[in-house]
């Protein structure tokens, strides 16, 4: 097994429609392992430096405005493979091209309000959780129900 982290983290439209629950319950469900949580506003700064490689993008700024408007939910999550399961349960970053059954396929309607952030690759995942989250944030513990979710 690969087991990984991954970043994810509720958008503020995702806070504001009240979405918290029903989308960290898919995760849950799915059997991925809370690893970190934090409800959270994102200072100016931070939002920069998490979404950098979209700097000079045509929809920086609103990006940046959007991500620091509200809370948002900060999560770390660990499974086998969890970074390409979480990116293929939010779905594509356009919900409208996004498959029902997704997070972003199943909620929302245009890319600026896309409700959720998952990390694309094992290397931003750890980036992107030293952004949000102190070492002893990460809690280690054992969950008895791994011996029924993996073989
Ligand atoms: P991802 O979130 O699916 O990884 P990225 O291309 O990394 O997608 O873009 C980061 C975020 O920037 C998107 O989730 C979305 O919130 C925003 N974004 C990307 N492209 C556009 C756009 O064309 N218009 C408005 N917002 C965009
Ligand atoms: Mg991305």
């Amino acid at each position: 097994m690969a087991m990984e982290r991954t970043y994810l983290m509720v958008k503020p439209d995702g806070v504001q429609r009240g979405l918290c629950g029903e989308i960290l319950s898919r995760f849950e469900k799915k059997g991925l392992k809370i690893v970190a949580a934090k409800f959270m506003v994102i200072p100016k700064a931070v939002a920069e430096s998490h979404y950098g490689e979209h700097k000079g993008k045509k929809f920086y700024d609103s990006l940046i405005s959007y991500i620091s408007s509200g809370p948002v939910l900060a999560l770390v999550l660990e499974g086998d493979g969890a970074v390409a399961v979480c990116r293929g349960m939010m779905g594509k970053t356009n919900p409208q091209e996004s498959a029902p059954g997704t997070i972003r396929g199943d909620y929302g309607m245009v890319t600026g309000m896309n409700l959720i952030h998952g990390s694309d690759s094992p290397e931003s995942a750890a980036r992107e959780i030293s952004i949000f989250f102190k070492p002893e944030e990460l809690v280690e513990y054992a969950r008895s129900s791994d011996s029924w979710i993996y073989e």
